[in-house]
């Protein structure tokens, strides 16, 4: 793996899902991180961040074999895409990926389209690598509270999201975000848009795109969410929520 002068060790709220991987790595703070300035001439904007886990480590409910082309191909596609967007218009290179992917539709015309789907594909699965493990964990403190308050329990939170993403026309993603007034909503976005972009702060998202389950679980995507649901990890998301700006 090549790290750039720019990679760093980023410690954030998060404490154990340190990340060594780009610079600009979502980990759970995504909209707290600042920018770094722009990249040197020549250099990549942002780098694929490695997977913080083994392709295999959340058999059975995700195969191994999706996990790695879904990493290494998909999300390396949308990483390239965005880096190349920002190589065009190098002013954007100082900023954040979440901020260009939420106000995508104040850029230059020639990069909007890139910069929506490639940025948000990138965006979105950083987030997503970093929202599973095998350990699975369970709300806490505040988040815990918040989901009660919300949605009655963390099993009815687990319908709402199967539902939004059952939802989902063709390509697209559930989300549990921070939305209006600080209050826990359940949201669906189509292809790779973030809730970002409405001024909703996601604390998970759930890629329902068919690259995300379709050699294991084919068309049967009913079948993809109630597996992936035994490996969302709720100690993460707790996380996110506690550092989420009201
Ligand atoms: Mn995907």
């Amino acid at each position: 793996m090549n790290i750039s002068r720019r990679d760093v060790l980023r410690t954030t709220a998060l404490g154990s899902l340190a990340v060594l991987a780009g610079q600009r790595i979502i980990t759970g703070t995504a909209w707290a991180v600042p920018a770094e300035g722009a990249p040197a001439a020549g250099t990549d904007y942002c780098t694929l961040p490695a997977l913080p886990y083994a392709f295999d480590a959340l058999e059975p409910h995700l195969d191994a074999q999706t996990m790695q082309i879904h990493h290494d191909k998909h999300h390396a596609a949308y990483v390239k895409g965005l880096n190349a967007a920002v190589a065009s218009q190098p002013d954007l290179g100082s900023r954040t990926p979440e901020d260009l992917v939420a106000h995508w539709h104040d850029l230059p015309a020639a990069v909007q389209t890139a910069v929506r789907n490639h940025g948000g594909g990138h965006v979105n699965h950083s987030m997503f690598w970093t929202s599973l493990s095998a350990r699975g964990g369970a709300p806490a403190g505040e988040f815990a509270q918040a989901v009660d308050k919300t949605f009655g329990s963390l099993a009815a939170l687990r319908e709402q999201l199967t539902k939004a993403a059952t939802g989902v026309f063709g390509s697209g993603w559930a989300w549990l975000c921070v939305g209006a007034g600080g209050v826990l909503a359940v949201e669906s976005t189509p292809n790779q848009d973030n809730p970002l972009t409405a001024g909703h702060k996601p604390l998970l998202g759930l890629d329902v795109w068919e690259h995300a389950y379709y050699l294991k679980y084919q068309n049967r995507r009913a079948d993809y969410l109630t597996a992936i649901m035994h490996v969302i990890d709720w100690d993460v998301v707790s996380a996110r929520f506690a550092a989420t700006p009201a």
